[in-house]
């Protein structure tokens, strides 16, 4: 398991690479280029940037996430040409500085959704929370109505200067099906994989979060069958997954164990996170540890070990903590207590049944 964290960039952070570095364990960081809108291809000088930053630092930056898939490609359009080709001048740009995963979605509109960014927990902390009832049967057109008359009333991802740009995006996937989603996600990997493979870099999709349908947009990485059917769009090594058990765990049907055994091999990057989902399907993030949440880590952890995992892990969406102001989910206290709780874990199995002999898989 190779230890990475998440960086949003100088002047976008407010944890530092010098605060990263400190964090036992931890190799490289988990980078993007965040003000490059999607569909452009990323210039080499930025690209050139951060590897110096991050080189400075001891660090490397074997992981990207993400190289987000423009609308257009996710709707089908024409235009969609246009943006795989600068998708795959990105890729062979990364492959020039190292990368080796990176990792993208392919959710409609929004990335994570939820209610609540500071929901406060009995301890004090606070957390990302996602009520389900308020969110349920949305239309999302009465709800930009709504937000249009009332100015105090706003949910994470629809702030007011959003709204006219999310209208059209909702008109525009009105005719789009989860299986016309497939057809469009099926073209896009067809086109990119072989460009990945060529550079020796692995695809790694992140699953959709919360893992079903919102606001009447199709979601279709969701869980287990949805990534069987993904790795046969394209069987290669690149066209792989990131397996994320705190998006996949909101829902408690998901078989997260199951999956790293099934699919251990096309994982190149895991992220490891716990939430607590309640009876009436709302869910809030919780810390790492398995008792805090309804996600069994441990029993993560040791499936990768039980496989030998030598891909990429970092911690997920954290609490945040001891008045930390930062990125919401992002802070530096909770991922970097994640982090050690996942190191516990991990020694402690090496200590019963070292990894190596066993060789490998990723
Ligand atoms: C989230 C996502 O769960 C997560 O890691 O923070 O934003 C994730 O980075 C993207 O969906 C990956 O493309
Ligand atoms: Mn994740």
């Amino acid at each position: 398991m190779r230890m990475v964290f998440r960086w949003f960039g100088e002047g976008n952070d407010t944890v530092s690479l010098s605060h990263i570095k400190q964090i036992p364990g931890v190799e490289g960081i988990v980078w993007a280029l965040h003000d490059v809108p999607a569909g452009e291809e990323w210039p080499m000088e930025k690209i050139f940037e951060v590897r110096d930053q991050a080189v400075k630092h001891g660090l490397h930056l074997d992981v990207v996430e993400s190289v987000n898939v423009h609308e257009d490609i996710k709707l089908g359009r024409p235009t969609r040409d246009l943006y795989i080709q600068n998708y795959i001048a990105t890729i062979e740009k990364l492959a020039q500085v190292g990368v080796k995963v990176i990792c993208y979605n392919f959710m409609p509109v929004f990335d994570w959704a939820r209610t609540e960014l500071h929901k406060k927990m009995d301890d004090g902390s606070t957390a990302l929370f996602f009520e389900k009832s308020r969110i349920d049967g949305i239309d999302p057109f009465k709800l930009v109505e709504e937000i249009n008359r009332n100015s105090t009333l706003t949910m994470p991802g629809w702030e007011p200067e959003r709204l006219a740009h999310l209208t059209s995006l909702f008109e525009a996937y009105k005719g789009v099906s989860a299986e016309d989603l497939w057809e469009h996600l099926a073209y896009f990997l067809k086109a990119v994989v072989p460009a990945a493979e060529r550079c020796g870099i692995r695809m790694a999709i992140h699953p959709d979060d919360p893992p079903w349908p919102i606001f009447g947009l199709p979601r279709i990485i969701t869980g287990q069958e949805s990534l069987r059917r993904l790795l046969r769009i394209v069987d290669s090594p690149s066209n792989g997954i990131t397996l994320c058990s705190g998006s996949f765990g909101a829902n408690p049907e998901n078989d997260i164990i199951g999956m790293i055994h099934e699919f251990h091999e096309r994982i190149p990057f895991a992220h490891i996170r716990n939430v607590r989902v309640y009876d009436n399907g709302d869910f809030i993030e919780t810390s790492h540890r398995t008792q805090d949440g309804t996600v069994d880590i441990a029993g993560i952890v040791k499936a990768y070990h039980d496989h030998g995992f030598s891909g990429y892990a970092r911690p997920d969406h954290g609490r945040h903590l001891w008045d930390e102001e930062c990125r919401p989910g992002y802070g530096l206290y909770d991922r970097a207590l994640g982090i050690m709780y996942l190191w516990g874990l991990w020694d402690a199995l090496e200590r019963v049944e070292p990894i190596h002999g066993k060789g490998g898989t990723v």
